[in-house]
């Protein structure tokens, strides 16, 4: 780890280790403990003080549709919204979270978390001028190893750049068998394909989670100096998805940007979205290519389902073809807040 990060460590009695691993699920039988812990004090204050976060997890997206943070129902363990469950036997369940940084950031360290159905992760960094950049692909997820994946050197992220990450999950019966999951009878009644798998509060390794985490300092931040230096607004505009040449896709007919407090979205802020009046402003949209638009049937959908974080189809009101109305919220840089 960098040395010019470091984690604040605080004194008191907050602080707990949570272990999070596969053979601490109860056994049935008296088991052995041999974890062991370590700590690198540094020498000096740091530069910056290291968070871990769930990078990607402000907007999530299940099998292409947005959670709204209202949605009725449990909220997942790390996320702001209740995540749906895996039915039994899905074999390709597919979710995507994204977070907007409207500060700069230095990314050191990613740590992919799911459990026995994970089984693939994806971080991908979309750059304010609209250039992605894949930053970790890890095909094979195993939850019996939860690795922390330490770039070369730490990833610089400017300001108005948005993480995404898409992870699958697979609930199969070839999938629960690769695994071997015999040590208790209480595992093996857990794991199985026949289950619908739910994101709970708090959780087992039989649950799910989806928490791509990372660790990150701000860069205007110093521990000696806090407070919040020149960081970007979060806009949010209402407007009509119109697909371009080369799968660009344009919001078109789009109102003035407004000040966000928030990434996620509500079902009210959506129904206010559809009562707005359209302007004529267009955005183009960066970092949809993460989205697959088409895979998630827009075109075919129009007017039923969402595609794309925020966006509401209701083609009646654009007047452009294959278009839906929405509302989008992104770090505003110059780059796309402009028209
Ligand atoms: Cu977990």
């Amino acid at each position: 780890m960098a040395k010019a990060a470091a984690k604040l460590l605080k004194g008191g009695k907050n602080m707990y280790l949570n272990f999070n691993v596969p053979t601490y699920e109860t056994t049935g039988k008296p088991e052995t403990d041999r974890s062991a812990i370590a700590f690198w004090f540094q020498p000096a204050p740091p530069e910056h003080q290291l968070f871990r976060i769930n990078g990607a997890g402000e907007t999530i997206l299940a099998n292409g549709k947005e959670l709204l943070t209202d949605d009725p129902g449990v909220k997942a363990e790390g996320t702001h919204v209740a995540i749906p469950a895996i039915p039994p036997f899905a074999e390709n369940y597919e979710l995507i979270g994204m977070t907007a940084y409207p500060e700069a950031v230095t990314i050191y360290q990613f740590q992919p978390h799911a459990h026995y159905r994970g089984r693939d992760f994806m971080y991908t960094v979309v750059y304010p001028d609209g250039r992605e950049e894949a930053l970790l692909s890890v095909p094979k997820y195993d939850h019996r190893w939860q690795m922390a994946y330490e770039p070369e050197s730490p990833v610089k992220l400017p300001a108005g750049s948005k993480l995404v990450v898409t992870a699958h999950y697979d609930n199969s019966m070839m999938h629960m068998n690769m695994h071997d999951h015999r040590n208790s009878m209480m595992n093996m009644q857990n794991h199985t394909a026949e289950k619908e798998v739910y994101f709970r509060d708090q959780n087992q390794s039989w649950d799910e989670m989806f928490t791509p985490f990372i660790q990150l300092s701000i860069d205007d931040q110093n521990p000696a100096k806090p407070g919040k230096n020149g960081a970007l607004e979060i806009g949010e505009v209402v407007g009509c998805l119109e697909p371009g040449s080369s799968g660009t896709w344009t919001l078109s007919h789009a109102s003035e940007a407004a000040i966000s407090d928030t990434q996620g979205t509500t079902s009210v802020a959506l129904k206010a979205a559809k009562a707005k009046p359209l302007g004529t402003q267009r955005y183009p949209l960066l970092g949809t290519s993460a989205f697959h638009p088409a895979d998630h049937q827009w075109r075919e959908s129009r007017g039923e389902g969402s595609a794309h974080r925020g966006l509401e189809p209701d083609s009646h009101q654009c007047d452009v073809a294959a278009a839906g109305r929405g509302r989008v919220r992104e770090a505003m840089t110059e780059g796309n807040a402009s028209t």
